[in-house]
């Protein structure tokens, strides 16, 4: 089973920011899969278990950008 959660990253300009993040976060344990709109700065994660949010903002700052 796995968990669908929903998060906005601001400060994203291009296809290289969405591949910082998209690495960053896929590198969290547990995370299946990453998907990015670059447009709207949402980030959709597939997890075995719920994120916590302090662990996906340090993947994102790590990366260069924030949670919003
Ligand atoms: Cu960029």
């Amino acid at each position: 089973m796995t968990v669908a959660s929903t998060w906005t990253v601001t400060g994203m300009t291009c296809g290289h920011c969405v591949a910082s993040v998209t690495e960053e976060v896929a590198a969290l344990a547990g995370v299946e899969d990453v998907q990015v709109d670059l447009g709207s700065g949402r980030v959709v994660v597939t997890s075995a278990e719920p994120l916590d949010r302090t662990d996906v903002a340090a993947a994102v700052e790590e990366a260069g950008y924030a949670l919003a």
